[in-house]
């Protein structure tokens, strides 16, 4: 078995897609300052596990720190693979996660050598998990974690929270929009937050990002959404289904299902051609490549198994699925207003 002791740098793999896997990689960012450990940055989403687990065998005598990524069943064996090689070379290997996980996907981790640990925790976000595991005292850490808890778990109170997820959602889109690679997007936000925590990239005095550029595309992006979650509202699609309000919109480009989520929560954001709708019981929405994000208006619905039905899951308030591609939205509401009318599992009675 190798060593442990000769540890000389880190390489940090967190989720490209959102606040908690920034917040999260900058603390482990900190971490390697801390120690001293010269450290690479690696930003994956679910779907893109191949491309970075199949590097991680480059590496030797390193800390591999894993941030808010569950285990992609799909590349359990590359995941395994990589990660195999690399702690035969002496790497040693920490996840810190708060998805849900398979018992065979955790044991492929906890069975690797070089004593791994891996820290799943349903009640916080990654970032409040990092801080905790890697930077205790440090208030910059704890700090980037209650940003992240504030968008991860939706509470919206805090202005730089909400702010920091637009700016991540402009780098992300604008890169995405012209095949620029995600990381190089994504960095200089990174590194600023890694540096100075959210002072870094925001001026709490003027409440506004230090870079006018993104914040002139903050606000661009901000008005935009507005009219394009008006329009999705304007094509709902409602059905009463075992006495619950169950509500279709389609998910414009640009704009996330916890955007539009978020959005039709509040009665005030409901009038529509001049009449004013309900807030659904049960919101569901679809996505340009047929991904499904299930939100609940009422607690009398459980979206874990309504997305259960779509080859999903979650939470009882929050979950996803997937109907597949599509090309008539119709087509799509009336399959998925069918099955959810053959089934009771997502009413609680
Ligand atoms: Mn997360």
């Amino acid at each position: 078995m190798a060593s442990v002791n000769k540890i000389d740098s880190l390489l940090s793999i967190s989720h490209d897609k959102d606040v908690d896997g920034l917040c999260s990689a900058a603390i482990v960012w900190r971490y390697a300052e801390k120690k001293g450990l010269k450290h690479d940055v690696m930003l994956t989403d679910y779907g893109g596990f191949n491309q970075v687990f199949s590097k991680v065998s480059l590496y030797r005598n390193t800390l591999i720190i894993i941030t808010d990524l569950g285990m992609d069943e799909a590349e359990l064996d590359t995941v395994k693979n990589g990660l195999s090689r690399a702690v035969a070379q002496g790497c040693r290997v920490v996840w810190l996660d708060h998805h849900q996980w398979s018992p065979r996907s955790i044991k492929a981790i906890t069975s690797l050598e070089n004593k791994p640990i891996l820290r799943i925790n349903h009640d916080h976000c990654a970032a409040e998990i990092a801080f905790k595991v890697l930077m205790p005292k440090d208030p910059i850490s704890e700090e980037l974690a209650t940003i992240a808890h504030d968008t991860d778990f939706n509470l919206r109170q805090i202005e730089a929270a909400n702010i920091l997820t637009d700016a991540l959602s402009v780098v992300r889109f604008g890169a995405l929009d012209k095949k620029e690679d995600l990381l190089d997007a994504i960095f200089p936000l990174l590194e600023a937050l890694a540096k100075n925590g959210i002072n870094g990239v925001w001026n709490p005095e003027s409440q506004t990002l230090h870079d006018p550029l993104l914040s002139k595309k903050v606000a661009h992006y901000r008005k935009e959404r507005h009219k394009k979650m008006r329009k999705a509202i304007a094509g709902h699609n409602d059905m009463e289904i075992h006495g619950k309000l169950v509500r279709i919109v389609e998910i414009p480009h640009g704009v996330t299902t916890t955007d539009l989520g978020t959005y039709m929560a509040e009665p005030k954001n409901l009038n529509n051609d001049g009449g004013n709708l309900k807030v659904a019981d049960l919101l569901i929405t679809v996505g340009p490549s047929g991904k499904l994000g299930f939100r609940r208006g009422s607690e009398e619905v459980l979206c874990n198994a309504a997305a259960k039905l779509f080859n999903g899951g979650g939470h009882p308030f929050a979950a996803g699925g997937e109907w597949g591609m599509y090309e008539d939205f119709q087509v799509v509401c009336t399959d998925i207003f069918n099955t959810l009318s053959e089934s009771h599992d997502w009413v609680v009675s």
